[in-house]
């Protein structure tokens, strides 16, 4: 695999996408983002971008498939894997928080001994559970997490939180947040000397971007 260019891992279509590619253009790093492509060449850089599942990008980056990735820190932590967070990007900021039925009269993380929690993100919710001394039962589901407690699925859930409005909406009220995430670069561990460098000059620009809008 070439080693002289770096190949760039962003989320295919999602709340991160859009953010992403502006983050890579404002860069003035220039490509051809036709609709349905999953990998383009950028024209003025040597890089090349991969459009991929955010659930994806922490093991390319990993296996060093992707060089970099632009990934939510709550994927990337999920993940477990094996990479190194090189920058903080400021945006898609969200935290992942626990929330129980609104009627439930929570007076604390004590009251989730014992109690099953719904959950996309069952390893940052164990360390929290374990690290606060709760034993709960954490029930591992795909999606909708919300929608758990009102159809007696689970106790409560440990989901990612924005607005809030869609807790509210279920009939739940968020009591502990566990988390707090925003969109981060990672990086392989196994970059080449010529890779690190042009990582330096994109981080260069990045921290330029960045600057310019504070
Ligand atoms: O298809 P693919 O697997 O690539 O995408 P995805 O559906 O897994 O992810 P996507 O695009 O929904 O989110 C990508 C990343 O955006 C997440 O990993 C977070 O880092 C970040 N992010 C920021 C969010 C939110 N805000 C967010 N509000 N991710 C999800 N949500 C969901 C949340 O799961 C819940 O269902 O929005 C709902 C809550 O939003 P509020 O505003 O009602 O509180
Ligand atoms: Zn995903």
């Amino acid at each position: 695999m070439a080693d002289n260019i770096l190949r760039i891992a962003i989320q295919k279509s999602g709340r991160l996408s859009e953010d992403s590619l502006k983050l890579i253009k404002e860069c003035g790093i220039r490509f051809d983002n036709g609709a349905g492509k999953l990998k383009t060449n950028a024209t003025n850089f040597p890089a090349e971008i991969l459009f991929l599942r955010d659930d994806d990008i922490p093991g390319y980056v990993e296996d060093g498939v992707a060089h970099l990735g632009i990934v939510g820190e709550n994927v990337s932590e999920e993940s477990a894997r094996d990479v190194d967070t090189v920058h903080k990007l400021g945006f898609s900021r969200c935290r992942l928080s626990i929330g129980v039925l609104r009627e439930h009269d929570y007076q604390g993380v004590s009251d989730l001994q014992g109690k099953s929690i719904a959950t996309t993100y069952p390893r940052l919710l164990g360390q929290y559970l374990e690290a606060n001394g709760v034993n709960a039962a954490i029930h591992e589901i795909s999606g909708s997490v919300e929608i758990a407690p009102s159809i007696g699925l689970a106790d409560a859930v440990c989901d990612i939180v924005s607005s809030g409005s869609t807790l509210l909406s279920n009939g739940l009220k968020e009591v502990e947040t566990i988390f707090r995430s925003e969109a981060v670069m990672i990086a392989s561990k196994h970059l080449s000397d010529t890779q690190k460098t042009l990582l330096d000059q994109l981080l260069f620009r990045i921290k330029s971007v960045q600057a310019a809008k504070n």
